[in-house]
């Protein structure tokens, strides 16, 4: 069985979709601190918060889960807000789950990382693989530090668990929670209900950025890979796109010609998107299990444009 904690979240909402339809409902189990706000009456869910080490480990007893997908976490914008809840949230609840993991000898872990492992030394433009990591934020560091758990729990007890550095993700489903690149899903809605956007990152503020699809499909990719193609136990590098507020406003107005975009200037989110690279070299993804997006800037812009009108 499956263990999805975090499942409200911009990913867990997704990848909770795929991976019913991958392995069946009744293999999935959503978890998350509170109830989903629309509920999905197909799916298993049950309340959980990660941090509580008896329920997780009753959890674990009771479904003795083949695979776990632990999503839950404080991002950047808002974990600036609550530093000290968001390296517990997403250290504790990460050494928690590798922990338990080892011990009901679960045989895949998955955690998400993040551009935002990076800092302001760290090369700005198609950053690399490896390279100088110095994240000013306590939600880069905390991934940071929950990367180099990942290698030590592989590298000592043997635990499968994969791992993404995810860029901005583009999605329409599920709202986004207090990142710093939340401004490109924000900037769809504002287009469509009010014809106008104050983005509250500068217009050249470039981003690496992947449509919600190329993410779910990856992480999938990544889980179905053969253990031993996998050069990297931190983890991967991932992007499949880059843009900046202007670029991707001008885009918007091939679709809406009166699209009006506002810049504030005094946002606290700007200083946290300059610490971040502006692209991302994703060779090592590519070349270990065959990662190869499809979103381009046009594509996502039609697909959030699209769904956005039908919701
Ligand atoms: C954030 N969406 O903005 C997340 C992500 C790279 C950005 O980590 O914090």
């Amino acid at each position: 069985s499956i263990i999805i904690i975090g499942s409200n979240g911009q990913i867990g909402t997704e990848l909770a979709v795929a991976l019913r339809n991958k392995f069946g409902k009744d293999s999935v189990l959503s978890c998350d601190i509170n109830p989903p706000s629309q509920a999905d009456p197909s799916a298993n869910f049950e309340t959980l918060d990660v941090l509580d080490k008896k329920a997780l480990r009753a959890l674990y007893e009771k479904r003795k889960p083949t695979q776990v997908y632990l999503l839950a976490a404080l991002l950047s914008a808002t974990g600036e807000q609550f530093p000290k809840k968001a390296w517990e949230l997403n250290m504790d609840g990460l050494i928690g789950v590798l922990d338990l993991s080892v011990e009901f000898k679960v045989s895949k872990v998955f955690w998400p990382s993040s551009i935002a492992v990076f800092g302001p030394h760290s090369p700005k433009t198609d950053t690399p693989q490896y390279c100088v990591m110095d994240p000013n934020t306590v939600y880069g560091f905390s991934k940071l530090a929950g990367e180099r758990w990942c290698e030590y729990y592989y590298q000592k007890h043997n635990l499968d668990v994969r791992s993404i550095r995810y860029p901005g993700l583009i999605s329409w489903k599920a709202a986004p929670g207090g990142g710093t690149t939340d401004y490109a899903i924000h900037i769809f809605h504002e287009a469509l209900s009010s014809g106008n956007y104050q983005s509250f990152l500068s217009e050249d503020t470039r981003l690496p950025m992947l449509y919600i699809d190329d993410a779910i499909n990856g992480t999938l990719q990544l889980m179905d890979a053969p253990a031993e193609d996998l050069r990297i136990r931190s983890s991967y590098n991932l992007t499949g796109l880059s843009f900046t507020p202007n670029e991707l406003g001008a885009e918007i107005r091939k679709h809406l010609p009166d699209f009006g975009l506002s810049y504030s200037d005094s946002d606290p989110r700007q200083k946290i998107a300059d610490s971040w690279p502006r692209s991302i070299d994703d060779t090592y993804a590519r070349e270990d299990w065959g990662w190869n997006p499809v979103y381009d800037l046009s594509k996502m812009a039609e697909e959030m444009l699209t769904n956005l009108r039908k919701q």
